[in-house]
């Protein structure tokens, strides 16, 4: 087992990974920007190290002076947790040539999983269902109206390098292909470097339900179950749950199957995800791999009780998993407190926070790096934290959310609990009757 993990993240998650660190009995490295020197990865690290100015570039995407800071406290193992580095192939590259394990996959399992037509081909070959779609790249707008008569509209355009949304367009007729195509492909070159295009099907009012896998050093992979994100707006996901409203064992059953076979394709070692769409006949669709500890896990963690960072940590340790797949027990439920005014079109609101409650009781679980007295630097994402519960039933998870919601107090920012505090008392979504396009008509009393 390590005996020194270097934290090369920052927030809750930094403090998530320390927390199981800490069961563990591994020593840990903060690593900080300077905007972040009075958070709490920084004061419940065993060592911190100051890695440069605010902004992402100068400290946690600074390879060099991470790679610095492993080598003057004698680091054996980095954790990227989620966005920054934690799905960058070349960090992943650097750590192993330094001798220093990036807990997570390796960079060719990253690199083939980040190509979106390279995944799409290896998932055809691996027999997993993806959307129907041209192969390769696109290569001009004659090429793309082609293709969209074949695949029959409407179709939408992704960029290869992409994910998140970012150089995607939903065509609906021939007369908007060549705008679109121009579009996604500035979009794809300004956004990745890499103005790479495809083609498929446009799959409407889906479901965006996602399976949790764990794979180790031996070629062992199990499933962790499903979560469902479909509750999302301009592709941030504000709430995810486990099990999803829509499951059946029936359809567990394939998904899981399915999200194995992708995981086993690419020897998939660390834990990840396999993110399908589902239409309203449940068909399901590979939509990408995550390769990457997701801010959604704790749903996963409360149903199945499986600490995914512990279980991470242990895989690329080189420690075997028992190959057994894991079936929700319970229903949870997570919503994630963002400082944004879901008054004003959810408009970020950094600044101080002067009083904080945070609640408490039976089935609640809050991962947050915020204290009163905390300020909440503009440089990064939102997330003030999420707030999960845990309970028998869907309909107990959400009353026990509801009461917490109620408990949770922050003043000076502007937050998403009184978003929430909707959401739960919307009809549709107690009925469990949503999809990804639920947030559009969405309106704040
Ligand atoms: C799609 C789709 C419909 N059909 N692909 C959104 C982000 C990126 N990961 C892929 N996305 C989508 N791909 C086909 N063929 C609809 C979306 C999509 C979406 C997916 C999941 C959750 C929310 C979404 C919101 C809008 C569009």
């Amino acid at each position: 087992m390590f005996t020194k993990i270097l934290i090369a993240n920052r927030g809750e998650i930094a403090l998530r990974i320390i927390r199981t660190c800490r069961e563990m009995g591994i020593k840990t490295v903060a690593v900080y920007s300077t905007a972040d020197k009075d958070s709490l990865h920084v004061k419940f690290a065993d060592e911190a190290v100051c890695i440069g100015g605010p902004k992402g570039v100068e400290s946690y995407l600074n390879i060099p002076h991470i790679m610095a800071a492993c080598e003057i406290t004698n680091a054996d193992a980095v954790h990227p947790g989620y966005g920054f580095l934690a799905e960058n192939a070349k960090f992943a590259q650097i750590c192993a040539d330094h001798g220093i394990k990036f807990i997570g996959p390796t960079p060719d399992m990253i690199n083939k999983m980040g190509d979106k037509i390279t995944a799409k081909e290896t998932m055809i070959k691996a027999g997993v269902p993806v959307v129907p779609g041209g192969e390769g790249l696109l290569e001009s707008v004659e090429a793309a109206k082609k293709l969209a008569k074949e695949i029959v509209y409407p179709v939408i355009i992704k960029a290869t390098a992409g994910g998140g949304g970012k150089g995607m367009r939903v065509v609906w007729k021939e007369d908007e292909i060549e705008k679109a195509f121009g579009d996604a492909k500035m979009e794809a070159a300004a956004s990745f470097k890499n103005d790479g295009l495809y083609m498929e099907k446009f799959v409407e009012e889906p479901r965006h339900i996602e399976i949790q896998v764990a794979g180790d050093q031996y070629g062992n992979v199990c499933h962790l179950s499903e979560r469902d994100c479909s509750i999302q707006r301009r592709h941030q996901k504000l709430v995810e749950e486990s099990p999803s409203p829509f499951m059946t064992p029936e359809l567990r059953q394939r998904m899981g199957d399915a999200a194995i076979k992708a995981a086993s394709a690419i020897n998939y070692e660390s834990v990840g995800t396999i993110e399908f769409l589902v239409d309203k006949h449940r068909n399901f669709y590979f939509m990408e791999m995550n390769t990457r500890i997701q801010v959604e896990h704790c749903v996963t963690e409360e149903v199945v009780s499986y600490d995914l960072i512990k279980e991470q940590i242990k895989i690329a340790a080189g420690e075997k998993i028992s190959g057994k797949n894991y079936e929700p027990k319970l229903h949870a439920i997570e919503c994630r407190i963002n400082a944004e005014d879901p008054y004003n079109d959810f408009r970020p609101s950094p600044g101080k926070i002067t009083v904080l409650h945070t609640p408490g009781g039976h089935g609640v679980r809050v991962d947050s790096h915020v204290y009163a007295g905390y300020v909440i630097p503009p440089y990064y994402d939102s997330m003030i934290g999420k707030l999960i519960t845990v309970a028998q039933t869907r309909e107990e998870a959400i009353n026990t959310m509801y009461r917490a919601l109620s408990e949770y107090v922050i003043e000076g920012v502007k937050t998403t609990i009184p978003f929430h505090l909707q959401l739960m008392q919307n009809e549709d979504f107690r009925k469990g009757n949503f999809t990804t396009k639920f947030l559009e008509s969405f309106k704040m009393k």
